[in-house]
């Protein structure tokens, strides 16, 4: 037994350097422990995730996705209804410096902050072991497997740590080793820090078994506090197991195994019914054992992740280092190695399946800034739902990238967030929904913050709400349609029908704004100089208006619904004002051509309409796409991708324009500025706030030049020269089809369209290039039958 157990863990130790070769595609990699939270390496199961530091005292962070800051609060500020009459007509007649003023004094939340996203706590290993005192060390994630490891070299012995969340067991596992017998000595606990918020303070306690460690907490409050228990259960094969009362400790081991889980409040009306969910996850992973968790865990993740694959160029030797070493190199020469953008593109795909899963209960919660690896309790806007932008972007890869599963955490908050905010601050009560730009995991969708750039905007649900329409795009799943989708989009686009006002005969929004920008108040429009925000029907808010009715309209022909939904729909969509072009040949912002505060400003809202909306794209505008490239152009040329989600925005829409080159060197400059040692994307760079909308950006992005479907089935529409030669498997066309490609010498080789579901297929290739299709030259779209695969290749 003992000495299948020692080879094990040998076998365990470096699968992938005995091979001879990283794949500089798949790992992330190191040579010593993380020095700082940046540089650890994240697993997640969806709902419980750990960043792993891998030193010699290990520390594992440790995330539960529902521990936020405390209850749901009624923020609405009480004011708001009564003043919205005369707040409209300040910004009919033209006063926009005081309309701005009343927006400020009659409708920000109180407080202006929902609640944030908190850290669970930290599970601590302590080895005895000095930092100095290890040599051969690496550490490692394997973004195929999803598998974390740390091996090293103490005193003549191999120790070895791997981690792995497991979906399907819905645990975190570890299991500890050593390659002689009884080496293994390790000390386990489980802590929390203590946070003092708003009066309240959290609180936490450990209680130590023979075998288990529980930690429980909670958010402080003496009413509603969200309360949690976890438990590490520490299973030994050999050796002596004690405990302190503060820690556990296994000492002459040669193999140590731990579980852990937390369950909290909020998925559970009482504590037994959590603690009851908690021991039954622990009982049965602990009777499967590590083996059988760790194998179905690979299992899933291979499915998901496995359902793609990209290559772009081999890097050779400039792959084969530690990750550290190519995000230094890759900042001088990028060219040497097209895999670093090859590794951000899975990691990516990785980052989406470990923090975002249908985690059963209907109570699934969505990515949120940090996904859901968060080590403060004071952390960067809070790591909440920010969705003027930023949680949207985290599910632009979730479609394409044949992830579709993970949509459905996203579905879930947005069921949980349509509460009576429409009725509350807009008087409406024919069942519309509104959001503002920001939500917690209650849903709370009062406006956020105080300032008039960003919080009096009423578009973040119908721009959510889109996102279950590309669901059945991508899918066509009518039943998806008909039962989920379609309720939410109904509800988004009744709170229009109550809401919009008429303005110079257009259906308006107002008071609203364009995240984030501010303009400078011209002269006959109250306070000449100003700086001010708030207007009436920006265009991003006429863009969502016009992509949310278009999708109502075509649910109600996909369902057979002919009644008021449809004809309703049709007569607002006739009188959304259509976007305007300026005197620089751009889209316009507002209403009125007002000079910019910020001419380089990080959000791209004007061009909602380019990506991800698709209303001036240049296959279905040319005159609206060259608008739309006015503004990108002159937003960059200005200083815009100034963060790492608006670079990967850029990104994105450059794709969009078939500017492959400039949409590459975008690719390059946020590959050489924004990510950290372990990949993840920041504010403004290394040493700033971690977030993860950038890395889903950027994954969208890849796909974006690879692959577009929002009118045909488009191959190849910006691929970059500095990629001449490569290939993609698994990409998914709206349609329901599989798309694989491959090219040499800037064009098609062959590509693969499986259609999953049957239907129309419309296609189009590279710069409108000739094609054929299973040998027939093609000419005008195809019906293509279920199961069908459909061979393009150049004529
Ligand atoms: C928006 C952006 C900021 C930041 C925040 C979380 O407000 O403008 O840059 O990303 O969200």
């Amino acid at each position: 037994m003992l000495s299948s157990i020692i080879l094990y863990a040998f076998l365990l130790a470096f699968p992938s350097a005995a091979k001879g070769q990283w794949d500089a595609s798949r790992f992330t990699w190191y040579t010593s422990p993380a020095s700082d939270f940046a540089s650890s390496v994240p697993i997640g199961n969806g709902r419980v995730a750990g960043t792993v530091w891998g030193g010699a005292s290990e520390l594992v962070s440790l995330n539960e996705n529902s521990i936020w800051s405390g209850p749901w609060r009624n923020r609405v500020n009480p004011k708001a209804l009564g003043a919205l009459p005369s707040i409209r007509s300040l910004l009919s007649s033209g006063n926009l410096t005081a309309a701005g003023q009343s927006v400020l004094a009659n409708m920000a939340g109180n407080p202006t902050s929902p609640q944030g996203y908190q850290p669970l706590g930290n599970l601590s290993l302590e080895f005895e072991h000095s930092s100095s005192g290890m040599s051969s060390y690496t550490r490692y994630l394997d973004t195929y497997e999803g598998t974390a490891f740390v091996t090293y070299n103490y005193a003549g012995v191999n120790y070895t740590r791997e981690y792995i969340a497991s979906y399907p067991a819905g645990v975190l596992a570890v299991r500890l080793s050593s390659s002689q017998a009884k080496k293994l000595n390790v000390k386990v606990s489980l802590s929390r820090s203590k946070w003092v918020l708003d009066q309240h303070s959290n609180s936490s306690s450990s209680i130590v078994g023979t075998n288990s460690i529980i930690l429980k907490g909670n958010s402080g409050q003496s009413s509603g506090a969200i309360t949690f228990s976890s438990e590490a259960r520490v299973v030994n094969h050999d050796g002596t197991v004690s405990s302190d009362g503060k820690s556990i400790s296994v000492t002459s081991a040669t193999i140590v195994d731990l579980f852990f889980d937390a369950e909290t409040s909020y998925r559970y009306s009482s504590q037994t019914a959590w603690e009851v969910e908690l021991k039954r996850k622990l009982d049965a992973a602990v009777t499967s054992g590590y083996n059988e968790v760790r194998s179905a865990a690979i299992s899933d993740n291979t499915a998901l992740i496995g359902r793609m694959s990209l290559d772009l160029g081999s890097s050779g030797s400039a792959g084969n280092q530690p990750t550290d070493t190519p995000i230094t190199n890759y900042k001088g020469s990028p060219n040497n190695d097209p895999q670093l953008a090859t590794l951000m593109f899975n990691f990516g795909r990785y980052l989406l399946v470990s923090s975002s899963r249908d985690t059963g209960g209907s109570k699934s919660l969505a990515a949120n800034l940090q996904g859901i690896w968060n080590k403060d309790f004071s952390p960067p806007w809070q790591s909440k739902y920010t969705i003027n932008i930023n949680i949207e972007m985290n599910y632009w890869p979730a479609e394409v990238t044949n992830l579709q599963e993970t949509h459905a955490a996203l579905f879930d908050l947005l069921d949980v967030a349509r509460m009576e905010m429409a009725t509350n601050m807009y008087g409406c009560t024919n069942g519309g929904f509104v959001l503002h730009h920001n939500i917690d995991l209650w849903g709370d969708a009062a406006p956020t913050d105080y300032g008039t750039p960003y919080m009096m905007w009423p578009m973040g649900g119908a721009w959510l709400s889109l996102h279950l329409m590309e669901h059945y795009r991508f899918t066509g799943d009518k039943s998806f349609l008909q039962n989920r989708a379609w309720p939410v989009l109904q509800s988004a686009a009744n709170f229009y029908y109550c809401y919009l006002f008429t303005h110079n005969g257009s259906w308006s929004t107002g008071p609203s704004l364009s995240p984030e920008n501010s303009f400078v108040v011209p002269s006959n429009m109250e306070t000449a100089g100003k700086s001010e925000a708030i207007d009436i029907a920006p265009t991003m808010d006429n863009s969502i208006l016009y992509e949310l009715l278009n999708a109502v309209i075509q649910t109600c022909n996909v369902l057979g619904i002919t009644d008021s939904n449809l004809t309703n729909t049709k007569n607002y969509l006739s009188k959304i004002k259509p976007p305007q072009i300026g005197s620089k040949g751009q889209i316009l912002e507002w209403r009125n051509e007002y000079a910019e505060t910020s001419p380089g400003h990080r959000h791209m809202s004007p061009i909602f309409g380019l990506f991800p909306g698709s209303q001036m794209t240049p296959l279905k505008s040319s005159s609206l796409a060259a608008a739309a490239k006015a503004l990108v152009d002159n937003r960059m040329s200005h200083g815009s991708g100034s963060t790492g989600w608006s670079r990967t925005w850029a990104i994105n829409l450059y794709a969009r324009l078939f500017e492959a080159d400039t949409a590459w060197s975008n690719a390059i400059s946020f590959l050489q500025k924004f990510p950290t040692n372990n990949l993840w994307n920041t504010d403004t760079g290394p040493g700033t706030a971690f977030q993860i909308d950038g890395n889903f950006g950027f994954v969208s992005a890849i796909a974006e030049m690879l692959l577009q479907s929002h009118q045909v089935v488009h191959l190849l529409p910006a691929l970059p020269s500095a990629v001449p030669t490569g290939s993609v498997k698994g990409l998914v066309a709206r349609g329901n089809f599989v798309v694989d490609i491959t090219w040499s010498g800037m064009a098609l080789t062959s590509a693969t369209i499986t259609s999953k579901i049957g239907g129309t297929l419309a296609i189009c290739l590279q710069a409108g290039k000739a094609f054929s299709i299973n040998g027939a030259i093609y000419s005008t779209p195809i019906t293509a039958t279920a199961g069908g695969v459909y061979t393009i290749r150049p004529v």
